[in-house]
């Protein structure tokens, strides 16, 4: 009798920790063992020379969430992880966004009525909390933490979207109580309205300008004030989506001041910059508008250096998927129309992977270690989900990703799976791309073609998070 389903043979297992030659025994989907010489399994994979790393955890996607502004996202559950999975991730996190008015469990329902039988790839939700209204901080919310759903964001700019601090406060409490963890999309509504008023009164309303309406310093004074609510209040909280110097340096000192400040970013801060949304006033440049917007090469190489020491915890991708052409994405509403009304998000659920491999690992700038604990196993741990994911250790699901590092190529969108017509990195030199994705044994990419069945993709509740519990510091507020 077979011992194993599959036996990944000779692979050089990277965790977050360690690196280290090893056979992968796999049974009913999750990792049996690990060793050398493991008996025969029913299929045989051999990995020699290879790195084999967790499957990637992209704890920041959209996926079919209503916009509200005419756009229609182009990936749904289903082409949404058929990408995500050719590119080595195994596990996302969307977002179910409350509309204002409405409750949050409709956001949650409605949210899992569009993954339905779609998903190929393991799924957890995040909530988006936009209408904190004392029945919904007192029961809804805690309702939903206690099913699963244990963490949220909360937006600080964006009319449909947006908090304000005391209801920020309100909202970081329930999350303090009921153990969850809150991402914080920090950047300045007023400084952004003003800004983007005059812009267009100027008649500067190319997409170029999305970037002068929302400098470094409205993404640095939100930072600091998301943290400043957050140590009075006594919770732990993670910026999303930080995009350069000054919001790292809000984010350092709170680290080095013993808040729990966690922090993530993205591709786009570190590929990407002002520039790509054009240095003329061609609408081609709204291909890269994205919130916060891409800075410049000083703050990428700031982005690198926080990835490198430690400031960031979370890689993600921010994949926000809205076609170029025709009627539901970029061009919705013509080419004439302002940067402010132009569909916000780029794609970037199918290259998250390979390029931090290609640009961080193998450039030396980050170890394969920090690659697979940004990609990987600190969102596991931030958001419930460790160890069934984010590790390669016995017990964990065989998520798995068995990397390539043999090619080198030219990114083209036309080797993508994901229903974008562009890729904001489109003719980038990469130097790794997965040979074969597992999720839970499964193999769901194997090098040439997407192999999952729809629906296979099991939905993750998620427990309360470690990292989201409070300091407990000494204190007369009753909090
Ligand atoms: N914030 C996101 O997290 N994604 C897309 C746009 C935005 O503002
Ligand atoms: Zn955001
Ligand atoms: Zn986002």
């Amino acid at each position: 009798m077979n011992t194993f389903d599959t036996v990944i043979r000779n692979a050089r297992v990277v965790t977050a920790a360690d690196i280290f030659t090893s056979d992968i025994g796999i049974r009913d989907g999750r990792i049996a063992a690990l060793g050398i010489d493991l008996p025969t399994g029913l299929k045989e994979i051999d990995a020699k020379g290879r790195h084999v790393t967790p499957g990637g955890i992209d704890s920041h996607v959209h996926l079919d969430q209503p916009t509200g502004d005419g756009s229609i996202m182009a990936d749904d559950f289903l082409s949404g992880t058929v990408s995500a999975a050719c590119g080595g991730t195994t596990t996302v996190i969307p977002f179910a966004c409350q509309q204002k008015g409405k409750s949050l469990r409709a956001a949650v329902e409605d949210y899992h009525r569009r993954a339905g039988q779609k998903p190929v790839i393991d799924y957890a939700f995040h909530m988006i909390v936009t209408d904190p209204t004392p029945e919904i901080l007192r029961d809804e919310l805690p309702a939903l933490i206690a099913e699963g759903y244990t963490s949220f964001k909360i937006y600080m700019t964006y009319d449909a979207l947006k908090l304000s601090d005391r209801e920020i406060l309100d909202t970081l409490s329930v999350a303090r109580s009921e153990g969850a963890m809150v991402m914080l999309h920090a950047e300045n509504a007023d400084c952004i309205a003003w800004l983007t008023e005059r812009l267009l009164a100027a008649g500067h309303t190319a997409p170029r300008y999305h970037a002068t309406s929302r400098p470094m310093l409205v993404e640095r004074e939100a930072t600091h004030r998301a943290i400043a609510l957050a140590e009075l209040v006594d919770v732990p909280i993670l910026i999303v989506h930080v995009s350069g110097r000054e919001a790292v340096e809000q984010i350092r000192w709170a680290q080095s001041n013993g808040l729990k400040v966690y922090a993530e970013t993205c591709p786009q801060y570190l590929f990407l910059t002002a520039d790509s949304m054009g240095c003329d006033d061609s609408f081609e440049g709204a291909k890269c508008i994205c919130s916060p917007p891409p800075r410049d090469k000083a703050n990428q190489q700031v982005i690198w250096d926080g990835l490198e020491n430690g400031s960031f915890e979370v890689f993600s991708s921010d994949h926000a998927p809205f076609r170029y052409d025709g009627p539901d994405g970029k061009k919705a509403h013509g080419e004439q129309v302002s940067f402010d009304k132009v569909a916000n998000g780029i794609p970037g659920i199918e290259t998250r992977m390979a390029l931090l491999w290609s640009e961080g690992v193998r450039t030396g700038r980050i170890t394969p270690q920090s690659f697979v604990a940004l990609t990987s196993t600190n969102a596991a741990k931030l958001y419930g989900l460790y160890p069934r994911k984010g590790s390669i250790a016995i017990g964990s699901d065989a998520d798995l990703v068995i990397w390539d590092e043999d090619q080198t190529f030219h990114l083209d969108n036309n080797r993508l799976h994901h229903n974008v017509d562009y890729t904001p990195y489109e003719g980038m030199h990469l130097s790794a791309w997965p040979a074969m994705t597992l999720s839970r044994g499964d193999v769901v990419w194997d090098g040439e073609q997407p192999c999952g069945d729809a629906g296979r993709g099991q939905f993750l509740p998620c427990a309360r998070p470690d990292p989201a519990k409070p300091r407990r510091r000494q204190t007369e507020i009753p909090l």
